[in-house]
């Protein structure tokens, strides 16, 4: 027989919610365990597989610490503002947030299927004018401190779409809908002044328990270069220099020419007349070009003389002034020397060219030929003047020293880290809390007491074709009079949907207050989050957006911690046939169907046991269909087939009570290490252990269950019930104790250790019996005991023992003639 699954579940799901049994207790006197799950987008299409198996993990946690006496802060909500509800409102017309509820109702009650202890008191939903609020707020703030302004910046402009695109919706320079040409063109936006804080988001990195992959990812993308400003004279112009941007001021003679990116503001001014229609060519043909597209390696570098030429501020050598797209506008000063002996790029660039090749830094290799390759390592400087004979460390002080004393340069520091571009020209985000005058001048930001600013009923969702949002064609939300009867306007921009996400963990400790973004004193008990797990695809944007705003939050006082997560694991993904699991694909599995034939138990057992957390996994249905069989075999151990409880108060042998207080230590080592499928390995054992031995003693089985609950919550509930509890009490009783709020066992250390090894007997090599001794005992001990065994005794009889080797714990040999 098989659980009843289907009633079981939904009967102890209603008594644990009508109890409203996980609510966060908040005894300022104990310790707290924070553990957050990255929450999700609320799709239409519901929940997939791959979202229990992280959820799963801290839900594991939070019921262990909750038993163990901890304040648990273990909640859920919605990552609610997004493109695909914005995209069914173009479609069918139908108000964004109704999809989004939708979506949420039915995320909702599927987790609540799975049975997670969340506080659902605490659920928030980032398009919640509560929500967001605070997200304006916090937007204030940033704007307040100089972190929040506009510029100009290259965005990837759809004139046929009437658009801006994101990133990821451009398709080779052609737009992912309607495959229609793409350009990038400079608009006003909304920043965010990352970059001020990346010195502390990479230092800072050091402190975290993350996985070092995601921390080195991190410090990639924010990525400090230490190096030099240099300035280059033009020849025939003194109004104009050109400065670049160099981590090798060392090689400042071998730069044998110049290159500016195609959007550098000197380029009209340098371009001489018979160069000119190249050059605009050139710079339009960019234009439809991403970043990535410009910087990768091993493409065929392009490029066109400008006609002008700057001085080597060095020898005084004229050289040519190029552009290419290889050197972007977006970082250093967009303009670079170039060191064809010593940079890659540069060398293919000047063979492809033509142009001179000079070699600063000597190979130890005699045979080196620098017109075949880039010489890219260290070495002794040479062709260089004053620096000869130097190392390239010597040489960029030096160089570096020579340059301030003669104005020419200084000693900088670039972040390849850019800033955050957080403006959207989009209906369904949060309104930037921002008034302007006519002109488009900011006059301030809103005030406290004006905020929400909430999203004004549209009749359409559409941009409105010339890059703005349709919020800017609602006028009478738009347009304010303030006191003096002046016009004021409400900036039309929204915020990404990474915003709201980016302080969600700090709202979830007080989700109702009405005065600040959380209580000082609440969000000092339960910050940082203890433990964070998420996908890694958040490594960069999600991750680093959250860290950076705690840290805003935190120089303002209104957040006691500098790092929000303390402890990040990654969750593994689930594949099927070896491929991800996706919908496109047609390869996915729907979480409710696997809950309506094995039970929320056996998903959360079975994902579980799939192997280590961290890893990818491969689907098994019939695996599934194993732990399923497992959990059966539990409950039918404790159950008679009529629903009698099979359980005695017979005492147990000490080999019962042994292999019980392995399984606590086990378990308890486990759950804190998250090494889950290890967990039920050893619980299969118990049972294997157990049922050998046929032990239906109450206690054991009761402190079994208890271990048993964090993992598969419905059955080890139902078992305490029907087996366990003494009071006849009903679930709907008041003082009712449910299992999930148990103590968690202790161990004995001493039944943990196995106390008598069994070790085998030798006689001159050969096999002849084997012994039960105490753990540890003597060589005498031993020999004591082999002497009482029938078939070693037999053996020596008649012979002298001349040699005897005994290893401990091991092994017994005698040497006998
Ligand atoms: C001369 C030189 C000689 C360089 C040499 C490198 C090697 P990282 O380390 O990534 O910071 N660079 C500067 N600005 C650039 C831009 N806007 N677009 C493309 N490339 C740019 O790289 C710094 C180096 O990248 C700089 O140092 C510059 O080339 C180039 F043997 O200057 B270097």
């Amino acid at each position: 027989m098989s659980y009843h699954h289907k009633q079981l579940e939904p009967y102890w799901q209603n008594h644990w919610k009508n109890k409203n049994i996980f609510k966060t207790t908040e005894d300022k006197s104990k310790p707290k365990f924070y553990a957050l799950d990255m929450f999700p987008y609320p799709s239409s299409s519901g929940l997939h597989v791959g979202h229990p198996m992280g959820y799963t993990a801290t839900d594991i946690v939070s019921r262990y610490y909750r038993m163990k006496g901890y304040n648990v802060l273990h909640p859920m909500g919605w990552d609610a503002f997004g493109l695909p509800a914005e995209q069914h409102a173009i479609d069918t017309g139908e108000h964004p947030s109704k999809v989004t509820y939708r979506s949420i109702n039915n995320f909702r009650s599927q987790l609540q299927s799975l049975g997670f202890s969340y506080d659902w008191d605490k659920e928030i939903a980032t398009c919640d004018p509560k929500y967001y609020h605070w997200t304006q707020w916090i937007f204030s703030l940033l704007y307040k401190k100089g972190l929040a302004y506009q510029a100009e910046v290259f965005v990837n402009w759809c004139p046929a779409l009437k658009t801006v695109l994101a990133n990821e919706e451009v398709i080779d320079g052609k737009s992912e809908r309607g495959n229609h040409p793409v350009f990038r063109v400079p608009m006003k936006q909304w920043m965010l002044k990352i970059t001020s804080y990346a010195d502390r988001l990479l230092e800072d990195l050091n402190k975290l328990d993350w996985p070092e992959s995601t921390k080195e990812i991190q410090r990639n993308w924010i990525k400090k270069s230490v190096g030099a400003k240099v300035k280059f004279s033009i020849k025939n112009n003194d109004s104009d220099k050109i400065e670049v941007f160099t981590t090798r001021p060392d090689t400042l003679f071998g730069a044998t020419y110049m290159v500016l990116a195609p959007e550098h503001p000197l380029v009209n001014k340098l371009t001489t007349t018979s160069q000119k229609d190249k050059v605009t060519e050139y710079c339009e043909v960019t234009s439809r070009k991403s970043d990535l597209d410009r910087t990768e390696l091993n493409k065929d570098k392009s490029g066109v003389f400008t006609g002008s030429f700057a001085i080597n501020p060095l020898n005084g050598d004229a050289i040519e002034i190029w552009i290419s797209d290889y050197v972007l506008m977006g970082y250093g000063t967009g303009a670079i020397m170039a060191v064809p002996a010593h940079d890659t790029r540069d060398h293919d660039f000047a063979k492809k060219f033509g142009l001179k090749i000079i070699q600063v830094i000597q190979s130890p290799d005699k045979n080196f030929d620098i017109e075949k390759e880039a010489y890219t390592e260290d070495g002794v400087i040479i062709n260089s003047d004053f620096l000869n004979n130097l190392n390239v460390e010597e040489a960029k002080e030096k160089i570096i020293e020579h340059l301030v004393k003669n104005k020419l340069g200084e000693q900088s520091i670039t972040y390849k880290l850019r800033d955050w571009i957080f403006s959207r020209q989009r209906y369904w985000g949060e309104p930037i809390p921002i008034l302007k005058d006519s002109k488009g001048n900011i006059i301030r930001t809103f005030n406290e007491n004006e905020l929400p600013l909430t999203l004004p009923e549209v009749t359409s969702y559409e941009p409105t074709g010339d890059g703005k949002s349709p919020l800017s064609a609602i006028t009478n939300w738009v347009q304010r009079k303030n006191e003096k009867g002046e016009l004021e306007f409400v900036e039309t921009d929204t915020m990404p949907g990474s915003a709201g996400s980016s302080w969600y963990f700090l709202r979830y400790i007080d989700p109702f207050n009405q005065k600040s973004i959380g209580d000082y004193e609440k969000l000092k008990y339960w910050m940082p989050v203890d433990l964070y797990v998420g996908g890694q695809e958040h490594a960069v944007g999600h991750l680093l957006y959250s860290r950076f705003w705690t840290k805003v939050l935190f120089d303002a006082g209104v957040c006691p911690v500098d790092e929000p997560f303390h402890k990040l694991v990654h969750q593994g993904m689930i594949c099927k046939d070896g491929a991800k699991m996706s919908k496109s694909k047609g390869n996915g599995i729907n979480p409710d169907d696997v809950i309506r034939e094995y039970g929320a138990d056996s998903l959360r057992v079975y994902e579980m046991f799939m192997g280590p957390l961290t890893q990818t996994k491969e689907w098994d249905d019939s695996n599934l269909a194993g732990v399923h069989r497992f959990l059966s075999r539990i409950q039918r151990y404790y159950l008679s087939d009529d629903g009698k409880s099979l359980l005695n108060n017979e005492p147990a042998s000490q080999q019962d009570l042994k292999i019980l207080h392995k399984t606590i230590k086990k378990l308890t080592e486990d759950i804190e290490n998250l090494s889950f499928n290890t967990s039920i390995a050893q619980m299969m054992i118990f049972l294997n252990t157990i049922a050998e031995s046929q032990c239906k003693n109450r206690e054991i089985l009761g402190e079994f269950l208890k271990l048993l609950s964090p993992f598969a919550p419905h059955l080890a509930e139902d078992l305490w019930f029907k087996c366990i509890l003494e009071e006849k009490m009903l679930p709907e009783d008041k003082n009712y104790k449910f299992i999930s709020l148990e103590n968690w066992p202790k161990f004995d250390p001493s039944l943990t250790v196995d106390n008598e090894v069994k070790i085998g007997v030798q006689i001159n090599g050969k096999h002849r019996g084997e012994i039960l001794i105490p753990m540890n005992a003597s060589q005498d001990e031993a020999v004591a005991a082999a002497m009482e065994n029938a078939n070693v005794k037999a053996t020596l009889e008649g012979k002298t023992i001349k040699k005897t080797i005994f290893v401990a714990n091991r092994i017994l040999n005698f040497v006998a003639v």
